[in-house]
């Protein structure tokens, strides 16, 4: 007869097994993303997403639609994972030098995983993060790049790691980059709707005072910043491929 003690144990696994199917099955898919039948031209004008379908950020209370706001792109092909932003910025600050970090300051945060089923419950091996300024310490705009709990990289606005590009409007600035799938720590991405997660942040100062940003900085984002690598929502790619159309 099987022991208490040997029953507790199989009871204590069963949990186990339940739980984390649980937590796969509890992943947030929020929403579906295009494939590119033609790779968009990074150079921060955003004319060719035109048409791709986008989402917007904007604050809980809606008080300054210009500042802070923000239109996103998000799609993907065999080659690259590709965000477009138009942001509604009013003033441009972030006196950072890239190689400290542009933290605090004017920024597009994205985190991103290709390995979900890695993710931790810390920013690890298995994420990555890019922040891209429109502007830092030497008045041009500036990208970092991180892989898991390694050390921060620059990335040049030409040759550097990944293509980036930053713009202005009107209102703000644009932000468009391609992110290759090997830097992402994957050969390809995986079929299914699990394959990429993400957390998307947008925050916004306007004055260069250093006690400014703790008290009144303004950030918009995807889901709640706050979340563990391990609860970010999931990107679904879509196995259709977005044919635009031509212009006449
Ligand atoms: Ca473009
Ligand atoms: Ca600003």
């Amino acid at each position: 007869m099987m022991q208490k003690t040997q029953w507790t144990k199989l009871l204590v696994l069963g949990m186990c097994a339940a739980f984390t199917l649980q937590a796969k099955a509890d992943r947030f898919i929020e929403r579906e993303i295009p494939q590119m039948k033609t790779a968009p031209s990074i150079d921060g004008d955003l004319t060719e997403w035109a048409d791709v379908a986008s989402f917007k950020l904007v604050a809980p209370s809606w008080m300054h639609k210009y500042d802070l706001s923000a239109k996103v792109w998000l799609a993907w092909d065999a080659d690259n994972f590709y965000m477009a932003v138009k942001v509604y910025d009013e003033k441009f600050v972030n006196d950072n030098n890239p190689e400290s970090g542009l933290y605090a300051g004017d920024q597009v945060r994205l985190r991103i995983s290709a390995q979900p089923e890695a993710q931790d419950v810390n920013f690890g091996a298995a994420d990555r993060e890019v922040f891209i300024s429109p502007t830092s310490a030497n008045g041009q705009p500036a990208c970092t790049f991180k892989v898991g709990a390694e050390g921060l990289e620059v990335v040049a606005a030409e040759g550097g790691a990944f293509p980036w590009a930053v713009g202005t409007h009107d209102r703000g600035y644009t932000v468009e980059c391609a992110i290759p799938v090997s830097l992402l720590g994957v050969d390809q991405f995986a079929k299914g709707s699990e394959n990429i997660t993400y957390s998307l942040a947008i925050y916004d100062r306007d004055t260069p005072d250093a006690n400014e940003w703790k008290t009144t900085h303004t950030r918009i984002s995807s889901s709640n910043v706050k979340k563990q690598p391990r609860e970010w929502p999931a990107l679904r790619l879509s196995e259709n491929v977005l044919i635009l159309k031509e212009d006449n």
